[in-house]
């Protein structure tokens, strides 16, 4: 099966990012993959000009919570354009996994509705921890890195329709 680098993308069709504001929601779960995501998602804005005090930051205990943290953050501040939702969910022996996953993508369409705002889907959801390693910066890239590119698409988007 061909397996896509989540990072390739073209650098010349991302916004700048310079006047926008983005939040990103991460799970502390699997906090060695959440962790490297948001370096990757933040790294990307800042690489696309997102001046670093428009990038709000926020943990929540597991994706689960996904959905209450962006709801929370774009309740409270409406400066926002768009929230990046970071989690990693790994398969285990019982169907945990199904439940927790459904829910988050499920609640992430709902916040993204409710609030009339982007929100972006940055959950890995693997097998096991070495699918997960290697969608965090290993061979496969950082599905943060393409999360920060998907929102700042999204947010001119936005920006352009609503014109
Ligand atoms: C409980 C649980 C389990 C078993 N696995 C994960 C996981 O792989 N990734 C993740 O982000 N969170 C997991 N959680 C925690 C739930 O997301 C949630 O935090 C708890 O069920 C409390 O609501």
């Amino acid at each position: 099966m061909k397996k896509t680098n989540l990072s390739d993308y073209d650098p010349t069709k991302v916004p700048s990012g310079k006047d926008y504001t983005v939040g990103i929601v991460v799970a502390e779960w699997n906090k060695e993959i959440t962790d490297a995501l948001a370096n990757g998602a933040m790294e990307t804005l800042r690489k696309y000009d997102v001046a670093e005090e428009n990038i709000r930051l926020v943990h929540v205990p597991g994706s689960f919570e996904l959905t209450t943290g962006a709801d929370l953050m774009l309740r409270n501040d409406v400066s926002l354009d768009a929230v990046i939702c970071i989690g990693c969910v790994i398969q285990g022996e019982t169907r945990h996994f199904d439940f927790i996953c459904d829910a988050v993508s499920q609640g992430l369409t709902a916040v993204a509705v409710k609030h009339e705002k982007p929100v972006i889907f940055s959950v890995l959801t693997t097998n096991n921890m070495q699918q997960a390693q290697d969608r965090a910066g290993g061979k496969h890239g950082n599905k943060g890195v393409e999360g920060a590119v998907t929102a700042l698409k999204m947010i001119k988007l936005q920006k352009n329709l609503e014109k």
